[in-house]
């Protein structure tokens, strides 16, 4: 735990951003005869690749740059390991699978379909071994969610960290998913058999060494857990657990299990590692709190952001986030350029989906001086995303998961931004 904790960033007091303001050149006007405008381009008079050198496209070279990224002090091997995102580069809500995070225990295996199996057993009538084939002929479904790991900024609590959005909030992908309802295999292995289903729960597992075991109650169990084998409308890419993973939307990423092998109907949570000595949240007081399944309402802006500064000068900016809530749609979003003093309330991209990712904006004409740049979503039930104090009220300098703050960008007067703390 202790190396997470670098050498805190700078912290800004409210307010100070104005009195800095500098100069910046305004957006340049096209006043000299421009080459590409005026000549003819090479890709204007030679022919270009045929369909037959490309069968499965990458993106073009020039956006090599757009890649999941580690942080390599964070764990001691890229087996039990974690990449990020690069949501400070993408737009719109979903995340192509190439640059979706990947958080594996034991490494991504290689499982082909015709190995698959999945089983059904415990408190069942009838246990049940399912064969890939067998799950395509179930009714299926389609629905867009988020996926975020419980320890998505999680190495901001005691202080300002990470330098980008990627690495302080890139533990989250967005992909619609086909697959069946979970509801529809149990059903089929009967539930008589467990009584009354109030107080049952199921234990699911991963195929992999590491196993994944959660618990998850009946209840969520029967209402949108998908038993998914699309994303984005193609198979699932090895590392989000191909052939078949498990949606459990709006909860924690840790409880999506991949390669999913077994369900377990019980009376009882199994109590696995991945629910006693991880996954559990340590209070101000030291005592742990299980469970915290729900991804309570967050936002942030990936642009301006420390990876994605201002280049254009003053004049018209773009601001733009990414807001979501485990506990369904996101209903506003604000954003504050003085570090929560004022705010503003945000244009959403569409109307949200619920438990999905929603992309919002803030269309301003930037007079060149410093911002502390802020949002904070606020979700159908009411919540509103809280500040880092608030959230250290409750929750002490001693959890790693669940950190749902408000983050704040330092915007200088050259539109460089960096990852800061306002008190
Ligand atoms: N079988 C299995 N399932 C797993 C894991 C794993 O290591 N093995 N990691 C979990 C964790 S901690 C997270 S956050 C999500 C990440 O899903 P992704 O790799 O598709 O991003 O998968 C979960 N499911
Ligand atoms: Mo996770």
């Amino acid at each position: 735990m202790d190396e997470m904790h670098k050498p805190s960033r700078r912290a800004f007091l409210r307010g100070s951003a104005a009195a800095a303001a500098g100069t910046v050149a305004g957006a340049a006007s096209a006043q000299t005869a421009d080459p590409l405008i005026t000549d003819v381009q090479d890709w204007a008079s030679i022919t270009g690749a045929g369909v037959d050198e490309t069968p499965y496209g990458m993106p073009i070279e020039y956006e090599s740059h757009v890649v999941r990224r580690n942080v390599e002090w964070l764990t001691a091997s890229p087996i039990s390991s974690i990449n990020f995102t690069p949501i400070h580069a993408l737009e719109g809500t979903i995340t192509p699978q190439g640059c979706a995070f990947e958080r594996h225990h034991s490494g991504a295996i290689e499982l082909r379909k015709e190995d698959y199996r999945l089983m059904i057993n415990g408190l069942v009538d009838k246990p049940l071994v399912f064969t890939y084939a067998d799950l395509e002929r179930f009714p299926r479904e389609n629905h867009v969610y988020f996926c975020e790991c419980a320890a998505n900024t999680g190495m901001e609590w005691a202080g300002a960290q990470l330098n980008g959005v990627q690495f302080t909030h890139g533990m989250i992908h967005n992909m619609e998913y086909t697959g069946v309802p979970l509801r529809a295999l149990l059903n089929e292995a009967g539930l008589g058999a467990a009584g009354d289903l109030k107080d049952k729960w199921v234990y699911v597992e991963g195929a992999d060494a590491s196993s994944n075991g959660r618990s998850i109650p009946m209840e969520k169990a029967l209402d949108d857990v998908l038993v998914a084998f699309k994303a984005n409308g193609e198979a699932l890419r090895m590392e989000h657990g191909y052939p078949v993973r498990l949606v459990v939307p709006g909860w924690e990423g840790n409880m999506w299990v991949k390669w999913i092998r077994r369900i377990e109907v019980s009376d009882t949570p199994t109590e696995s590692r991945e629910e006693t000595s991880k996954y559990t949240d340590v209070l101000e007081d030291g005592t742990a709190r299980k469970w915290t399944w729900v991804m309570d309402a967050k936002s942030v802006i990936t642009s301006p952001s420390p990876q994605m500064p201002i280049t254009h000068g003053k004049g018209p900016l773009v601001i733009s986030g990414l807001a979501w809530s485990g506990h369904g749609q996101i209903t506003r979003v604000d954003v504050s350029r003085d570090g929560g003093i004022t705010w503003e309330t945000a244009r959403l991209g569409k109307q949200g989906d619920t438990k999905a990712l929603t992309r919002f904006y803030l269309d301003v004409d930037w007079d060149g001086a410093p911002m502390l740049l802020q949002a904070r979503a606020m979700d159908e039930t009411g919540y509103v995303q809280p500040t880092k104090d608030q959230l250290r009220e409750t929750r002490g300098e001693n959890s790693v998961y669940h950190n749902n703050c408000i983050q704040t960008w330092y915007v200088n007067a050259e539109g460089i931004a960096e990852n800061v703390e306002v008190s």
